[in-house]
């Protein structure tokens, strides 16, 4: 038995750390980080070409492989890429619904204020590759770009000896404009500060591994990032009602993108917890990936939880703001009611996290490591700025005359309050 069923109440100081301050892991090679940053800001393509012959171990020939995505789409397998454009569909759709309406209107006599919506104009997409390649990311990062009206996507993958045909299928079929053959620090670093070929962009999002996620902490300030993800999560709600089946099939899925993973089921009822236990084991024991499955399960934050109360888990759940929650109970909906922080929620016991990760149409680059505490996922208005317009009429104004300048003066800048005072008299003198 590698799981083990722990009861929520004895859960020490240091058991709630692990579960509750998980972290990306990139404190340890910030410096070795920062080295090759500077390094590619500084050098360009020959810096970029060095890095990916060090750690890649690729000779690369053209860093810009734009064109091969378009031959990677039309040699493609029917059925996958039916598969692909069916999931991008459902990503347009999902991301179209989201984005909004300019609009103005009167808050009072003359005082008319709104929003206006602008895109963001270049941004870099980091879709990951190597060992495990994320077709499902490439869509997930540039389509919602494309829907916002972003005018230049640039994705960036790591090179192989042979790139992976469907993630390159993927990238074409999404939409990105021009297509790197770079990934890691050095991907990160060409799209922040650009190089000869690398054209620089405005803010840089997807999800990478712990170089990419510390180069992105490392070029903030200088670049907009979406945020820093670490490995995949989930915490499985489930009450005496949920088939545990499914709920270990969850966490085992999740458990086998990375060894630290973090997959948790919380429930009240003693019964479903072991049976949920047992099935984690004969699950992963079938898997292809169960050497990366069980690294995840031996994680601190990973475990088959037993709370006294439906209430305690919920407690529990909102304190680990997973980047993915699934809720398979009797009521779902009212556990939702009570439950704030998580990336996306899934209900019931027909919705696999897997749907999310890869065609229902919502976002898989989601905030881990307790950062839906404060932020949701790639959406429209990662790619979005706003700007607030107003127009006073002379009626507006004199409304909030003595508001403004009574708090310009408070702040003895007396300049205000005359720029508003010139105007008020004018009125008086006109009459008015
Ligand atoms: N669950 C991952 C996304 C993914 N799953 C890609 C399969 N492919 C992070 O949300
Ligand atoms: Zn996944």
């Amino acid at each position: 038995m590698t799981v083990d069923v722990r009861e929520l109440a004895d859960l020490g100081p240091a058991d709630r750390t692990a579960f509750f301050d998980r972290d990306a892991g990139i404190d340890a090679i910030s410096d070795d980080v920062r080295e090759i940053v500077d390094r590619v800001h500084e050098e360009g393509d020959v810096a970029v070409r060095e890095f990916t012959s060090e750690f890649d171990d690729v000779e690369l020939g053209n860093i810009e492989i734009t064109d091969a995505c378009e031959r990677a789409y039309d040699d493609l397998e029917d059925d996958v890429r039916e598969a692909i454009e069916t999931a991008a569909e459902n990503v347009r759709e999902f991301h179209e619904a989201q984005l909004p309406e300019d609009w103005r209107r009167e808050f009072g006599p003359g005082r008319e204020l709104g929003r206006r919506f602008r895109p963001i104009e270049r941004v870099g997409v980091y879709v990951p590759g190597g060992s495990a390649a994320y077709p499902s990311s490439a869509i997930m990062g540039v389509v919602p770009a494309v829907v916002a009206g972003v005018d230049h996507v640039a994705v960036v993958t790591p090179p192989a000896d042979e790139l992976n045909p469907v993630t390159l299928a993927a990238i074409h079929v999404a939409g990105a404009d021009a297509v790197y053959s770079v990934g890691g620090a050095q991907a990160i670093a060409g799209l922040a500060y650009g190089t000869e070929t690398i054209t620089r962009v405005q803010k840089i999002v997807g999800p990478g591994n712990k170089w990419v996620t510390a180069a992105k902490a490392a070029v903030r300030g200088d670049v907009e990032i979406d945020f820093l993800a670490g490995p995949s999560e989930v915490v499985v709600v489930a009450d005496e009602t949920a088939d545990p089946d499914l709920v270990a099939a969850e966490l085992v899925a999740q458990a086998e993108h990375d060894p630290n993973a973090s997959v948790v089921a919380v429930t009240d009822d003693a019964d479903t917890a072991d049976a949920v236990a047992a099935a984690v084991d004969e699950q992963t024991e079938a898997r292809e990936r169960e050497d990366v499955i069980r690294g995840a399960l031996e994680n601190d934050a990973s475990g088959v939880l037993l709370a006294r109360s439906m209430s305690e888990a919920i407690l529990f759940t909102e304190e680990y703001a997973p980047e993915h929650l699934s809720i398979i109970a009797d009521d779902e909906e009212s556990i939702l009611e009570r439950i704030d922080s998580a990336g996306s929620v899934f209900l019931g016991p027909n919705t696999p996290v897997a749907a999310g990760d890869y065609a229902s149409g919502t976002n898989h680059v989601l905030p881990t490591n307790g950062g839906a505490r404060v932020a949701g996922g790639l959406s429209i208005e990662t790619f979005l700025r706003s700007t607030t317009v107003q127009r006073l009429s002379a009626e507006g104004l004199a409304g909030i005359g003595d508001t403004i300048t009574t708090l310009a003066d408070a702040e003895g800048l007396e300049a205000h309050a005359e720029s508003v005072r010139r105007r008020l008299e004018d009125r008086e003198n006109d009459g008015v």
